[in-house]
């Protein structure tokens, strides 16, 4: 099962440090295997090594080791560049230190509290370092967090630092059904299995919906939107939450008994992979559109155009339906998000199910630091067709 999870759902832990710092090293001490090269020359990893791991505690998750910083360039060059890519989807940084003098560390950990990324600070190597804990305390001094003391070659402090991944990487769980339902709680599922879904299972929403719940002792029921009125009547009172496709909203709002709270899995996972308040500000922006207005539509994944692709096609006509054929719009897709958002009016951002949550955050806050209104796919649609005033949001 833990090989299926998909990267997206991933706890991402990535090691920053110096050249030589010992990130592979430690990377290969803390999955058990040698997967990252080691060696003594510096800059031996030269991209982001990836590793997808079961960690006991924890879940899924999945290790980063990234190429080392130089004290020379500090916060410059292309290796920074790259250094803060992965930042972007980073939900734990691992900070190597092996002298509490160097730069770059700290501005590492400048950033991350800038991004309100959790950091674990680290002594590496501390077989062959003088005084570790003179080091630790010097850390600890200048940025308040208290190092964890570890040798790659002696495997001492692995078990604590695997402990404190542990507990940082639980103390940011969350869930998609936070707030929405309770132990006990009777929730119904309204999930159309129409021709567009895949045959033979289920898409991943509803998979990690359904897991949930039973997770937390809600009883989840399933049904069509054709047999919503049958399991209604099999339940005999009314479910406490509804969740439903968007497609089927009409259908399953019109029969939604009234003492029931409705949602929808589109507003779940806006809430659940991005921050569901500022996209739902980020449609009023609605308000002021015009034909003059440009739009960027991003896309995480860089699939091939289907024929009712969402972001390709059936949002851009449904936008220039309303606002003017000559609506500028702007579509990028994968890695292509552009720095400088400010050219436009609206940034409509997909479902993001190929990213983490840190990832898409990165995102929203490059829009949100510029003044640029965001919203994403899930809500702009449940906008347009008047499903938002009809759901409950958060
Ligand atoms: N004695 C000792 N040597 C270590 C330890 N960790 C790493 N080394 C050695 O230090 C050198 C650099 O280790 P790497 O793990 O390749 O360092 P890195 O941070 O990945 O370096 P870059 O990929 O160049 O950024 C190698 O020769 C390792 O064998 C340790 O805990 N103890
Ligand atoms: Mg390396």
């Amino acid at each position: 099962m833990a090989l299926t999870t998909p990267k997206s759902e991933r706890v991402h832990i990535s090691l920053f440090g110096r050249t030589n710092a010992g990130k592979s090293s430690l990377l290969n001490r803390l999955v058990g295997q040698d997967v990252a090269i080691v060696s003594a020359t510096p800059g031996t990893t030269t991209d982001p090594v990836q590793k997808s791991v079961e960690i006991n505690g924890l879940g899924a998750a999945i290790y980063i080791d990234t190429p080392g910083l130089d004290d020379s360039t500090t916060l410059g060059g292309e290796r920074m560049a790259r250094t803060a890519k992965s930042l972007d989807s980073t939900d734990i940084a691992v900070v190597l230190f092996t002298d509490a003098e160097s730069k770059s560390e700290y501005s590492i950990i400048d950033e991350c509290r800038v991004r309100e990324i959790p950091v674990i600070a680290v002594v590496a190597q501390i077989d062959r370092l003088d005084n570790p804990s003179a080091i630790a305390q010097d850390i600890e001094l200048r940025t308040r967090l208290k190092p964890v003391l570890v040798s790659s070659a002696t495997d001492e402090g692995i078990d604590s630092l695997l402990a404190k991944i542990v507990a940082t990487g639980k103390s940011e769980d969350r869930l998609i059904t936070e707030g929405f339902c309770k132990a006990g709680d009777k929730v119904l599922l309204v999930m159309p299995q129409d021709k567009a879904a895949p045959k033979g299972r289920l898409i991943q929403p509803q998979v990690q919906t359904i897991r949930e719940l039973l997770d937390r002792g809600c009883i989840p029921i399933c049904c069509t939107p054709e047999r919503m009125a049958e399991a209604l009547a099999a339940l005999g009172k009314s479910p406490d939450l509804i969740i439903t496709d968007s497609q089927a909203f009409e259908q399953v709002y019109s029969l939604k008994p009234e003492d029931s709270v409705l949602t929808s899995f589109s507003i779940l996972f806006a809430r659940y992979k991005g921050d569901i308040t500022l996209f739902t500000e980020g449609v009023k922006a609605l308000k002021t559109i015009t034909e003059e207005s440009r739009i960027l539509i991003a896309e995480a994944c860089t699939h091939t155009p289907q024929n009712e692709d969402i972001g390709r096609v059936k949002l851009p006509r449904i936008l220039r339906k309303r606002f003017g054929e000559g609506l500028h719009i702007d579509i990028v897709g994968g890695m292509d998000y552009p720095e400088d958002l400010s050219e436009y009016d609206l940034v409509i951002h997909c479902g993001a199910c190929m990213f983490n949550r840190r990832h898409v955050l990165s995102r929203i806050e490059r829009a949100r630091k510029q003044g640029v209104a965001i919203t994403n796919y899930g809500v702009i649609l449940a906008a347009l067709s008047g499903i938002l005033d009809r759901v409950k949001v958060e």
